[in-house]
């Protein structure tokens, strides 16, 4: 109620009809809820970069492991980095694509193969 104290008959007729999501802070004054816009993050390709020496196999193990998907899936995407030159693994947020690539480039390193893995935005 106002701040007097106590509520006259018309003022609570007014608060009566009052719907559900408009909100008092403490004079009697309207506001609507605030309902902020949330941004959508900005998203990430990771991609992988052909080159002359790491095995087929390795590429399809790598991209099953860190992208979860088929093996006809990532037989089809090996393919395409083998034929394009480069071809996208996976669209992400920052940091997650961030993971992946350091991911991927250490297994990578960790077996001796030159396979590059990147990330641009998306
Ligand atoms: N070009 C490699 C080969 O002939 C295969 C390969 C595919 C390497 C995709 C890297 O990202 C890559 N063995």
């Amino acid at each position: 109620m106002p701040c007097s104290g106590h509520a006259s008959a018309a003022y609570n007729r007014a608060m009566a009809k009052r719907t559900e999501h408009e909100h008092e802070h403490s004079h009697g004054v309207m506001v609507e809820p605030s309902r902020p816009e949330i941004a959508r993050p900005p998203l990430y390709s990771v991609l992988l970069l052909n080159d002359d020496y790491t095995p087929m196999d390795f590429v399809v193990e790598v991209l099953m492991r860190f992208f979860p998907m088929t093996p006809e899936k990532a037989t089809q995407i090996m393919l395409h980095v083998h034929t394009r030159g480069r071809g996208v693994c996976g669209v992400f947020t920052r940091e997650v694509a961030e993971s992946k690539v350091a991911q991927v480039n250490e297994f990578s390193r960790h077996h001796q193969h030159p396979l590059m893995c990147t990330m641009e935005r998306a």
